[in-house]
């Protein structure tokens, strides 16, 4: 695995990935090469069988990431900005992704592709101080990596157009009443409740946790027969595994299961 890498951290504890988005003179803005860095190392651990469950947070305790760099952006012609999107968008895709469960562990500020970020993760744990919001408009863009999308799935079409037509900052508790949060904590509790959650899921069936995400993700860009033929097909595959026999086994037997995640 690399760890060179200036705009993104990564440790492994344990077998949680910590990923920390580390550009904190711009607020963790996303320029084009932290983009670059965070496409690389998702490679990296999307092949690392040593990280079973990933979180990911910003440096310090002011940002999650601040959107997009918008100094960046400035002189960008329409085709520049076309294909900052695209490969924004290709990133964040391959975050969804990842065979591995992701969570957010948001810190502070997530705006624009912070937020967009945000709801690439598969669950999204908060702290009390965390501000979300899609400002593009209010910078005369729309958002460019796939909020218009990610927003109006997770948390309704008529909540996404007045969240992103008014460029409205939500505070963490607006953020959980509108469902694009799982769970506020206190800000000093927040890597404590991810890295809670992330060794839950580590102690269920990997493979099942892996394909019940696969099964998520496919279900929503297909209509509802194909999405429950691909799980018929994900829940037979189930029973070749080891981790079934042995979950089926310990509940018979009234004790607690010993996953090997094969
Ligand atoms: N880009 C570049 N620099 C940033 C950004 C950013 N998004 N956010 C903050 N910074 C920089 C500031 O310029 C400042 O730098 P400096 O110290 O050199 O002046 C430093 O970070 C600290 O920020 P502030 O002094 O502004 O801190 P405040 O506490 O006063 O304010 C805010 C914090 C409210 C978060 C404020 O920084 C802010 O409004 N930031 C911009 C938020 C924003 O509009 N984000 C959306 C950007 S657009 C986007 O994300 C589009 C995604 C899709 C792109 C598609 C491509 C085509």
């Amino acid at each position: 695995m690399m760890t060179d890498y200036e705009n993104v951290l990564f440790e492994n504890y344990d077998g949680v990935g910590l990923i920390t988005m580390n550009r904190p003179q711009a607020l963790n803005a996303l320029n084009a090469a932290t983009l670059a860095e965070l496409d690389c190392l998702l490679d990296d651990v999307a092949k690392d069988a040593a990280v079973k469950v990933v979180i990911i947070t910003g440096y310090g305790d002011k940002a999650f990431v601040a959107g997009a760099d918008i100094t960046e952006m400035r002189p960008m012609s329409a085709l520049e900005g076309r294909n900052f999107g695209k490969s924004g968008q290709r990133v964040f895709n391959k975050l969804e992704n990842l065979p591995q469960p992701v969570i957010a562990a948001v810190n502070g500020f997530a705006l624009g592709g912070g937020c967009e970020l945000a709801m690439a993760c598969d669950i999204r744990i908060v702290s009390d101080k965390a501000k979300f919001g899609q400002p593009e408009v209010g910078l005369g863009i729309t958002p460019g990596f796939a909020g218009t999308q990610r927003l109006a799935r997770l948390i309704g079409k008529g909540r996404a157009k007045e969240l992103i037509y008014t460029a409205d900052t939500i505070n963490a508790d607006e953020a959980f009443r509108i469902g694009l949060v799982n769970k506020v904590v206190p800000a000093e509790q927040l890597m404590d409740a991810a890295g809670t959650m992330a060794r839950k899921i580590m102690s269920r069936g990997a493979v099942a946790v892996q394909l019940s995400k696969a099964a998520i993700n496919e279900g929503l860009d297909v209509d509802f027969e194909s999405g429950q033929a691909y799980e018929a097909e994900v829940f037979g595959l189930c029973f070749s595994t080891a981790d079934q026999k042995e979950g089926m086994a310990a509940f018979i037997e009234k004790r607690k299961a010993a996953f090997l995640g094969k």
